[in-house]
């Protein structure tokens, strides 16, 4: 048991010996515990034994002890100082930040293909006097069916072309209630460009449920079937090239008489013949026609007094001819591959 100085003196060397070990948390609150330790510490220890020492010693060993208790205290608060303070800086260190590395590129979109068709037609007709009119895609059977004369049992109609809500709305099949609403809400002058999504229960490696339409619809006094010819060529004109052929074939839509298809010459062969347009020349772009009389009664304007010209077209198909894509799904799966090959 230690009961003299020279014992003491041993204690602090043990100590001592001990410090040199504790070099992280762990060992470090070890090292407390053992020699400060409320309960079990050694210096506790020694001064409980106090009592039963001889009187005359008494008060050199409580001396002896109070050093110990004291370099003890002190070394153990400076190895607390001298660990927060390396925990400190380690902290630091990762926490730094080099001011001095290069910053890491924001990841930037890009443009989608059928975006920067619709842009260019929009930009073609703005410089013919036509604005933009938008609409719902959610529509009734009245302005996407009804007011442009489809007989009641025209298949369109049916839930094997169209998709309907529950409630018998249905989603748009084209952009025609579009400028429908437009002939509705205003005045004859009108010359609008709708473009937009429209919807048809097709799947299959040429059609998707969810395509892009563009229409065009004018409507004024002594608008005639000329306008539209010269409209229509100055348009495929400016979209392809000036080399472009454009003929027009009779055709028929309820909400057009007469109705013409339009066909270009063949883009990729000039109109000489190739695999694209199976040897023909020729493709066909274009629906249009005049304003059927019984569209402009259903939308409160007097056929009688005023005339128009209407033109329908699929974004999509020329978006894969204009960026040589050759399948719809291509268009439609927004893989960054093809997306950044697309350049406007
Ligand atoms: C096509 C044919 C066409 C129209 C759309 C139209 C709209 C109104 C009145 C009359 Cl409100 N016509 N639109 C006219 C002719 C053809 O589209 O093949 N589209 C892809």
């Amino acid at each position: 048991m230690p009961h003299d100085s020279s014992d003491l003196a041993q204690h602090l060397e043990e100590f001592e010996r001990e410090t040199s070990a504790a070099t992280d948390r762990a060992s470090w609150e070890q090292l407390r515990l053992k020699w400060l330790g409320r309960k079990r510490g050694i210096v506790r220890d020694l001064l409980s034994r106090l009592g039963s020492i001889e009187p005359e010693r008494r008060k050199s060993f409580g001396q002896a002890v109070n050093r110990l208790k004291n370099a003890v205290e002190t070394r153990v608060q400076e190895l607390d100082d001298e660990l927060t303070a390396r925990e400190r800086a380690a902290s630091r260190q990762s926490a730094a930040v080099d001011v001095s590395l290069p910053g890491r590129p924001p990841a930037v979109g890009t443009v989608h293909p059928v975006s920067l068709v619709v842009r260019e037609i929009v930009e073609i007709f703005a410089g013919l006097g036509f604005s933009v009119a938008e609409g719902p895609e959610v529509e009734d059977d009245f302005h996407n069916f009804e007011a442009l004369n489809f007989p009641e049992d025209h298949p369109a109609r049916e839930e094997q072309d169209t998709l309907f809500l529950e409630d018998g709305r249905l989603l748009r099949t084209h952009t025609s209630p579009v400028q429908i609403r437009t002939m509705l809400d205003r005045e004859p002058p009108i010359r609008v460009i709708c473009p937009g999504r429209v919807y048809r229960k097709d799947n299959d490696l040429t059609h998707s449920p969810m395509f892009h339409q563009v229409e065009g619809l004018a409507v004024g006094r002594g608008i005639t079937f000329g306008d539209l010819k010269g409209t229509l060529e100055a348009f495929i004109h400016r979209l392809f090239s000036r080399e472009t052929g454009v003929r027009l074939r009779p055709s028929y839509f309820p909400f057009t008489e007469p109705s013409a298809e339009v066909d270009i010459t063949c883009p990729f062969c000039s109109g000489r013949g190739c695999r694209v347009c199976s040897e023909t020349g020729w493709m066909e772009i274009l629906g249009a026609g005049m304003v059927n009389p019984r569209v402009l009664q259903h939308c409160g304007i007097d056929p009688a007094i005023y005339t128009g010209f209407a033109f329908g077209l699929g974004i999509d198909r020329v978006a894969m001819i204009r960026f040589g894509i050759p399948n719809i799904r291509l268009l439609f799966d927004s893989d960054e591959r093809l997306l950044r090959q697309v350049r406007g």
